[in-house]
């Protein structure tokens, strides 16, 4: 059987949102991270902007200077997972085999689905239409027999674009391009590479496995099947969620105990509102904490009993972090909660104890809140936030808007 795997990615998804909720940012530079004098990277830059050599992750100061007349957007992540959402419901019209991998790329297998919708390029192109009509976006979609061609047809015909790598011609299609295009080679790798005269993938194709084994490890296994279009990766839908998690940078390094404490009700407040909402319950804690100098601690506390109560949440949080700065006592730079070992359906707690209570509580927020705006209602512990950060649409505006879902 001949696989046809589709790649379907977004073009620069944030600001295309973005320009299809405000027409008149179309056709221009646009950058979706923050404002240019605030500290952050840029999120997504419109084709516009990448014309001026800014890229996705630079800072967004060296952006401004690269383009100082393009348009820096906050941004708003709920509006980027509605469109996401929307964009997994129209490929699942496709085939029930689709693999999302963040929010605006996915694989699509369309082995054996040319009898419903006729061959795999006719597909990709309504595939496309739908895309266009529904949510005003494009998309590049890249077809070939396995992933990591498909991936690399999409990388290379985008924005827009639509390209077939036909059956067998994948070697072919792979060889004159750089080694940098394959999926898990990085600078370094690509550095290396180099320094052994390798700058094309025709050419790493034609490595010894066990020499590229020697220089990088089982990854210089992967490295020669990929270069030779060896994929035997299956489109796997997703199975469930493992782990929901909130973290935000702060615009400036800081011990201040009680902001620090007022940011970590904030995320467990965000946390606890998406676990219910997915209606889940969470037997593991895991506080993230990052400092000035970069270094990164987690630090973990398993619940006696599954909960996805806020108030549970931050207790168990705010205990990991006590524990934390009493360890070290230095600047920190992010600060973020993540909930695991997730299951679903509600044990039954006592009527009336003060967990049922707890839970009343929660739910009535989590209504007002979603009729209203998260900051319509503030808890003791988040109050100091509102001296700190401005709001928008009820919500507040952090400094890394788009880590801190
Ligand atoms: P990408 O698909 O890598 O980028 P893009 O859609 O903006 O542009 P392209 O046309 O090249 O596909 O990432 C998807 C979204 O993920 C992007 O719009 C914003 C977000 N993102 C970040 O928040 N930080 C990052 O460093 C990157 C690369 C992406
Ligand atoms: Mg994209």
């Amino acid at each position: 059987m001949i696989h046809r795997i589709l790649h379907i990615d977004l073009d620069a998804f944030f600001v295309s949102v973005e320009q299809a909720l405000n027409p008149h940012l179309k056709g221009k530079p646009v950058v979706v991270g923050g404002r240019p004098d605030r500290r952050g990277v840029v999120a997504s830059a419109s084709y516009e902007a990448r014309s001026f050599g800014i890229q996705a992750g630079m800072p967004l100061r060296r952006a401004y200077r690269l383009c100082p007349q393009a348009i820096f957007i906050q941004g708003n992540f709920a509006n980027y997972q509605e469109a996401s959402n929307k964009f997994i419901e129209i490929l699942a019209n496709f085939s029930p085999q689709v693999e999302p991998g963040g929010l605006d790329e996915a694989y699509l297998d369309a082995t054996g689905s040319e009898g419903i919708f006729g061959p795999a390029y006719q597909l990709a192109l309504n595939i496309k239409g739908q895309v266009k009509g529904k949510l005003k976006l494009t998309a590049s979609i890249g077809i070939a027999s396995c992933k990591v061609v498909a991936k690399i047809a999409s990388d290379l015909c985008k924005p827009d674009g639509l390209l077939e790598v036909a059956p067998g011609e994948e070697r072919l299609f792979l060889a004159p391009l750089a080694v940098a295009q394959l999926p898990g080679v990085g600078r370094k790798t690509e550095q290396r590479l180099k320094e052994i005269g390798i700058t094309t993938i025709g050419q790493l194709a034609k490595m010894p496995p066990d020499s590229l084994k020697k220089y990088f490890g089982a990854s210089g296994l992967i490295l020669h099947r990929y270069a030779n279009a060896i994929d035997d990766r299956k489109v796997e839908p997703p199975t469930e969620t493992k782990s929901i998690s909130r973290e935000t940078t702060f615009g400036e390094d800081t011990l201040d105990l009680s902001f620090l404490q007022a940011i970590l009700r904030y995320l467990c407040e965000r946390l606890g509102a998406e676990l219910r909402s997915r209606g889940k319950q969470a037997k593991r804690v895991t506080l993230k904490l990052r400092y000035a100098d970069f270094e990164t601690i987690t630090r973990c506390l398993t619940l006696t009993e599954a909960g996805d109560s806020d108030e549970v949440i931050f207790t168990a949080a705010l205990q990991l972090l006590s524990r934390a700065l009493n360890w070290k006592q230095k600047l920190v730079r992010l600060l973020g909660v993540e909930v695991s070992h997730l299951m679903t359906g509600k044990q039954l707690s006592m009527l009336d104890s003060p967990g049922q209570k707890l839970e009343h509580l929660d739910r009535a927020v989590d209504r007002i809140r979603r009729k209203y705006g998260f900051t319509s209602i503030q808890t003791g512990r988040t109050l100091p936030l509102k001296e700190v950060f401005t709001t928008k649409e009820r919500d507040y505006v952090l400094e890394t808007p788009s880590l801190s879902q």
